[in-house]
């Protein structure tokens, strides 16, 4: 079992590497729109997240509108907003199996100094993963067409029904 343990956060971090490279050549994820900036936002929304369910989970927003989400886990376990798809969710859900499997994460605790030694820190500006209790929050310029919703990916939460969908208006 030892070699399993050492394994696993060294092919964690190399997913990571890719995934980082795959960030730096597009920041926007190939998502509709890009990370935005605090000075740029339009407006804010509240999100709240419980066992299994965001609350708004379907949201407008305006083509070009930047938005502050205010996202609060008001639940018992460990929950994600994550901007994107379901394709982006699919790859991003192993990398979150992973954690949970080499103890960066439980269901209800996030191990922030096991996560940064295996440079697993989560701070794509896409999602915030966050315990029970806490408030986080993530900025978005909204352009162009285009499948974007949110999740977690927290494992077996998505399945869940922990989705939402965001509607841009052309
Ligand atoms: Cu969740």
């Amino acid at each position: 079992m030892k070699t399993t343990n050492m394994l696993t956060p060294l092919l964690a971090a190399g997913i990571l590497a890719i995934s980082s490279a795959i960030a730096l050549a597009d920041p926007g994820h190939g998502l509709p729109g890009e990370p935005g900036t605090a000075e740029n936002v339009d407006r804010t929304i509240e999100i709240d997240m419980t066992e299994m369910a965001f609350d708004p989970d379907v949201i407008e927003v305006q083509e070009d509108e930047t938005i502050r989400f205010v996202v609060t886990n008001s639940g018992r376990f460990v929950h994600e907003f994550n901007l994107g798809t379901r394709e982006t969710w699919r790859s991003h859900a192993d990398e979150m199996r992973q954690m949970m499997q080499s103890g960066m994460m439980t269901t209800r605790e996030i191990r922030h100094d096991r996560m940064r030694e295996a440079d697993m820190m989560h701070e794509d500006p896409n999602s915030v993963l966050l315990t029970p209790g806490d408030t986080g929050e993530v900025i978005w310029t909204f352009s162009g067409s285009g499948e974007i919703g949110f999740g977690c990916n927290v494992p077996g939460h998505l399945e869940a029904g922990m989705v939402g969908d965001i509607e841009i208006q052309g």
